[in-house]
């Protein structure tokens, strides 16, 4: 007998609530066209990781979903967010300055469809520019993320979010909210380094929460490197020391690094180069080797 789903069962398991992390496609622009990502975005996928092992842990019953536009171009999650309004409890956007217009766009649709999805934004153009963000966004962005140990604070506000219990604002590490009492209007609480070490290690099964990723990115990489054609190889991201050696030589009197490269995207960020220890960079190599990957891109500068 084939068993079938039924109708009422179906519509249990579309309530359930979603959290959509987003790395939306690079703004459109007339002079340049949609190159694919080769890539999986790695911060998006720690961020889902973590959520995805604190629901576990606390029994909240949400699903966690990854969507790549830099990848697969944005009209797919453009229609998913239009479908899905009702049950989209939280969208995360991974701003860089060549896709935050993009970043724009969909969370000014997110609240079109339903004005009471929490729009939060994070990455590095963000943490640039979080003030002016949070001033002239009004109505799209509700919250943001400033710096990269912001994946605890982060999780446990989108608990809080999806159990109705949010814990006073200043109490999530990294949480960049607005409040009509302070100077600038915008309160910045200080991230968490003490997390680094601790975080679960990405599964990166989570890149096919929604439509599937993981091959595409391997098809785009075989595509663009001779090598990995032909010594079969299948390429990712790891992440075993965070900021720059340059950061923690001298500074202007603005607090610049004089070190930086010249186009350096996350001197805001400024920190010192901040490694894992040995063991712990063994099993983040050893992760991703036994979920199929056997050549590393590793981020730290
Ligand atoms: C790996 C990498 C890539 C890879 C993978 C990119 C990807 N999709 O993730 C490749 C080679 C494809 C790439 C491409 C590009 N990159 Co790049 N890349 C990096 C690099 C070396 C590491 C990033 C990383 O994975 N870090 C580890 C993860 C865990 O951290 P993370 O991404 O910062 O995420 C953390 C926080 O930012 C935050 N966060 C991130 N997103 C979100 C979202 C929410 C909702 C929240 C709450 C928090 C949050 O939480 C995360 C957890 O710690 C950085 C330099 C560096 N060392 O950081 C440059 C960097 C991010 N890249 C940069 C740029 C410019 C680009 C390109 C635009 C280049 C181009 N002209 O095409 C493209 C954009 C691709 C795209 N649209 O996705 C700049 C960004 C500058 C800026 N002002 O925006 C950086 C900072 C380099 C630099 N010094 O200038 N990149
Ligand atoms: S671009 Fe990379 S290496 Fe250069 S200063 Fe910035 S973080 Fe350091």
């Amino acid at each position: 007998m084939v068993m079938s789903t039924s109708g009422a069962d179906r519509a249990l398991l579309d309530a359930t609530p979603q959290i959509l992390l987003v790395n939306p496609a690079s703004t459109a622009s007339s002079h340049k066209a949609f190159e694919p990502n080769i890539y999986p975005n790695l911060g998006l996928l720690t961020l889902a990781t973590s959520l995805q092992c604190a629901l576990r842990r606390s029994n909240v019953d949400a699903k966690v979903l990854y969507y790549d536009g830099a990848l697969l171009g944005d009209d797919f999650i453009h229609s998913h967010i239009a479908q899905n309004a009702d049950r989209l409890a939280v969208i995360g956007y991974s701003a860089y300055t060549l896709n935050y217009g993009a970043c724009i766009s969909l969370a000014r649709h997110a609240k079109d469809c339903n004005a009471s999805i929490v729009n939060v934004i994070g990455n590095d153009h963000f943490s640039a520019l979080y003030q002016e963000v949070m001033t002239r966004q009004q109505g799209v962005f509700d919250y943001g993320f400033c710096g990269n140990d912001v994946v605890e604070g982060f999780t446990e506000f989108v608990l809080g979010i999806l159990t109705g219990n949010i814990a006073k604002l200043n109490s999530y590490p990294g949480l960049v909210f607005r409040d009509s009492q302070s100077d600038s209007g915008v309160i910045c609480c200080p991230e968490n380094p003490a997390e680094f070490s601790r975080l679960p290690l990405p599964d990166y099964s989570l890149l096919d929460s929604l439509v599937p990723h993981a091959d595409q990115y391997h098809r785009e990489q075989r595509a663009f490197y001779a090598y990995v054609r032909e010594e079969g190889l299948r390429m990712t991201v790891i992440e075993i020391a965070r900021g720059c050696l340059k950061f923690s030589g001298r500074r202007n009197e603005s607090g610049i690094p004089l070190n930086a490269c010249d186009f350096c995207g996350i001197i805001p960020g400024g920190k010192a180069l901040s490694g894992q220890n040995a063991q712990r960079a063994w099993e983040i190599i050893r992760n991703a080797f036994d979920q199929g990957y056997n050549y590393l891109f590793v981020t730290a500068d």
